[in-house]
Parts: C-alpha cells; sequence; structure tokens
C-alpha cells in the first residue's frame, strides 16, 4: 500500500491502537560516521543543488517552481502562491542549515524541477524537548509526477538532517500517510464575500442575498480592543513570556525563546504580521495575536489573479476575551484588503470559530511526526503547532 513509508521508522498502520510501543523514538540516532555520506542516487538527467536562499536568483527559482507546481486544492481552482520574501523568511530562522534547502535541476538545461526544504525547531511533546526538523515545500515538477522522485528526496533531506545529529522531523500534508498524530481542520472566515463568491472559493447561502451576504461579514473599521497596536522589537521579551505560558499547556508545541519569538512573529512587511494589547494603565503586554500572509493563485478565471489570504498563527489572550482579539485580527486583516481569513481548529481555536462566523473548509490537514510515536493520537485542540 505504502511501500515507501512502510520502509520508513514512523507509526505504521498495522500498529495503531497497539499501546505496548514506548512513547519516544521509534530508531536509536546512529553514530554520524555511519550516516551515508553522498547523496542519493537520481535518475541520470537530473543533479542535487543546494539552493542559497539568500541570492535573488535562487530565490526567484524556487518561487517559479512552486508558483506552478506547488499544493492546489482538490478542484485545481488554486494554488498556494508563497513570495520570494516569505520563502526567505520561512527557511532562514535561528540556526537553519543551507544544506536543508534541497534543489533538483535537469542536468542539460540547468531547469529546477524539484525541491524540499528543512528547518531545525525545538519542539515539545509531552515533556521531553526534542531537536527537530520541520520539514516543508516538497515539490515535483507537474511534468515529473508519480516517477518515485518524492522518496528519493525525502531520503535525502533525511540524511542531510542526520549529518547535523538531528533524528526526528515535524510535518503535515495533506494526504494520509502512515501514520497521523492529528487530523486538522481549516476554516475560513470571508472578509471580501463578493470576490469570493466570483472566484468561486465560497456560495451564496440557500436564501441569502449578494447584498445580504456582504452585511452579514462587514466588520468595523477600527479595532475595539483598548491598547491594541502593532508588534515591536522591544515586546519581544513580553511577548516570549506569553507565548511559552500558553503552549506549555499543548501536547506538542514549540519551545520558542526570545531569537524565535523576533524571527517567527515579530511583523516582517506582506510574510507576517501580529499585534499586542499594551494595558492603558499599567503599559504591561497582556494579549498577542498573529497570522502570516499566503496568496493563493486564482487558475482560470478572467477577473482576478490571486486571493489574499491571512492564516492565524500564534494567539494567546490573557486578558482581553479571546473571541475580541480575534475579531480585531479580523478587523485589521479587512483593512489590510485580506480576502479571507482561515484559521485550523488547533489549540483554543474551536472556541471563536463558529461565533466569528467561520465556516469549515473541506480538505483536512494532517500532522505528522518521523521517528517519534506518540501513546495516543491528539485532538486538535491538543496541538499547539503551527507549520507554515
Ligand atoms: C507528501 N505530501 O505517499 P508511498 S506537504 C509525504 N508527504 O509513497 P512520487 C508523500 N509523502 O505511499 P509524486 C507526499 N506526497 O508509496 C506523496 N508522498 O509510500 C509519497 N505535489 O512518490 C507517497 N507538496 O514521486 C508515495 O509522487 C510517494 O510525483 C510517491 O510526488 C509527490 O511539503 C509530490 O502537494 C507531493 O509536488 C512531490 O505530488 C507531488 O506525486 C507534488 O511517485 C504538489 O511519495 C505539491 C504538494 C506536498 C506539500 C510537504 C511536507 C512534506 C513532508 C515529507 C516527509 C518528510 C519526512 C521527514 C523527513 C526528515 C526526517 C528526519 C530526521
Ligand atoms: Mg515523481
Amino acid at each position: 500500500r505504502h511501500a515507501f513509508w512502510e520502509t520508513q521508522p514512523v507509526g505504521q498502520f498495522r500498529d495503531i491502537g497497539d499501546t505496548s510501543f514506548p512513547e519516544g523514538p521509534i530508531e536509536p540516532p546512529t553514530p554520524l560516521s555511519a550516516v551515508k555520506q553522498e547523496p542519493y542516487n537520481l535518475p541520470a538527467l537530473y543533479e542535487w543543488i543546494t539552493c542559497d536562499m539568500d541570492t535573488e536568483e535562487m530565490c526567484t527559482e524556487v518561487y517559479i517552481l512552486l508558483m506552478n507546481n506547488y499544493v492546489e486544492d482538490d478542484e485545481n481552482m488554486f494554488r498556494f502562491n508563497y513570495s520570494k520574501e516569505f520563502l526567505q523568511w520561512a527557511l532562514r530562522p535561528p540556526g537553519y542549515f543551507k544544506s536543508w534547502h534541497i534543489g533538483v535541476r535537469v542536468k542539460s538545461s540547468k531547469k529546477l524541477v524539484a525541491f524540499i526544504t528543512g528547518v531545525p525547531a525545538r519542539i515539545r511533546v509531552h515533556g521531553d524537548i526534542v531537536s527537530m526538523a520541520e520539514v516543508n515545500f516538497l515539490c515535483v515538477h507537474k511534468k515529473l509526477r508519480s516517477k518515485r522522485l518524492a522518496p528519493v528526496l525525502i531520503k535525502e533531506v533525511t540524511r542531510r538532517i542526520h549529518l547535523e545529529n538531528i533524528w526526528q522531523a515535524a510535518y503535515t500534508a495533506g494526504i494520509v500517510i502512515p501514520t497521523p498524530i492529528a487530523t486538522c481542520q481549516y476554516w475560513h472566515r470571508s472578509l471580501n464575500p463578493k470576490k469570493l463568491i466570483d472566484v468561486g472559493f465560497s456560495r451564496l447561502g440557500a436564501r441569502m442575498t449578494m447584498s445580504r451576504t456582504i452585511k452579514l461579514y462587514k466588520l468595523p473599521d477600527s479595532t475595539i480592543t483598548p491598547g491594541f497596536r502593532k508588534m515591536e522589537l522591544r515586546d519581544v521579551p513580553a511577548v516570549t513570556r506569553l507565548i511559552r505560558g500558553y503552549l506549555s499547556r499543548f501536547v506538542v508545541a514549540p519551545d520558542f525563546d526570545e531569537n524565535d519569538v523576533e524571527h517567527w512573529i515579530l511583523p516582517t512587511q506582506n510574510v507576517v504580521d501580529s499585534y499586542v494589547v499594551e494595558s492603558p494603565e499599567v503599559h504591561e503586554i497582556t494579549d498577542f495575536c498573529s497570522f502570516y500572509t499566503l496568496p493563493s493563485t486564482i487558475l482560470g478565471n478572467p477577473n482576478y489573479k490571486t486571493l489574499k489570504a491571512a492564516y492565524s498563527y500564534y494567539t494567546v489572550a490573557t486578558k482581553t476575551p479571546l473571541i475580541q482579539l480575534m475579531n480585531d485580527a479580523l478587523i485589521v486583516a479587512r483593512r489590510e484588503e485580506y480576502d479571507v481569513f482561515n484559521a485550523l481548529d488547533v489549540m483554543e481555536n474551536e472556541s471563536f470559530l463558529k461565533e466569528l462566523k467561520f465556516g469549515p473548509g473541506d480538505g483536512k490537514l494532517h500532522y505528522y511526526l518521523y521517528n517519534y510515536r506518540l501513546r495516543h493520537p491528539m485532538k486538535p485542540s491538543e496541538l499547539g503547532l503551527v507549520l507554515l
């Protein structure tokens, strides 16, 4: 059934429900000298490259490969269109390894035809903080599909991760492979309902007119929470304290320090946006919310080229009601001309989705760990991890 995945140190379907395995690594690390020193073999026409994401040229090549060949929805109406600035942000966090940014070129033409990446992260699973890779942006050019190239890319990124003495990984995918640790769902909040309906992202509800729909999703022009403002560099220590305290409640969550927060949460124009609540009385940071920007190309629509989407990232409410904080996030996103605000049902998100008029998407997002077994599958609300 899964010729490749059945050979890998991941939970296997036949073992689901078997509680005799201990939680933790499936295989122990090997000495670094025992890690294969040469890259895996590619078909003869292709060659490996390490992508230097510092250069504009390389970023552009990767951007174009993904723009034309990366993830589409089930009906092939939309395709993710990660921006170059986003890719540079996603791929160069603190302590990143250039060797984990892997491309495949056609030898003769030098055309980039496949890609896979890892970035380092400390992920806590129950009480254990594990050094992992977050693996993302696996892509094979449409003309090279179903040739078993993906397993070669996965084995090569695994080899290069092992060479840095890291033996676990976290990743998400829309498909089911052995074996999800959690299965989550996307929810969508219309900000620009007319465009979303025009491009086929959403449909007019039963007994609804366009003008009633527009009114239903209308948001105020300004945020409601006193002291709500964009996060600044000086907020990093306070936001780090808030996020560490909050994420400690979940079964699987990143172990963020101040450097991580500065990279992952501090606003970067058109990439990640974060807002804090600074209490007007004592100037203390009590809450924050964040979202990242990921447009999708609208395939084959004469009137519109891109859908501008915000994706809920990390949010911590200690004083402001979570619903009010997220409503303020919707207000700023609408003001900045996003068409839709997306959120997974992870962490405490379920508590605001319905009330804030999010609707469930089709398609699920499955979370996975490589070489780490969990005793029990998790509910989405036990997950404190958002991957890009
Ligand atoms: C996938 N998304 O099951 P079996 S998500 C993992 N994640 O193997 P072929 C995948 N495995 O079942 P194609 C996968 N998609 O026979 C397919 N597979 O055991 C498995 N799409 O290979 C699949 N990006 O080359 C099967 O398939 C085998 O030509 C088949 O290529 C697949 O980034 C793909 O959705 C996805 O570009 C590259 O369809 C291609 O179809 C494509 O014949 C559009 O491969 C873009 C897309 C995936 C986005 C993502 C996370 C990837 C995680 C990879 C696993 C990482 C494991 C941890 C490694 C580090 C370990 C340490 C330490
Ligand atoms: Mg293939």
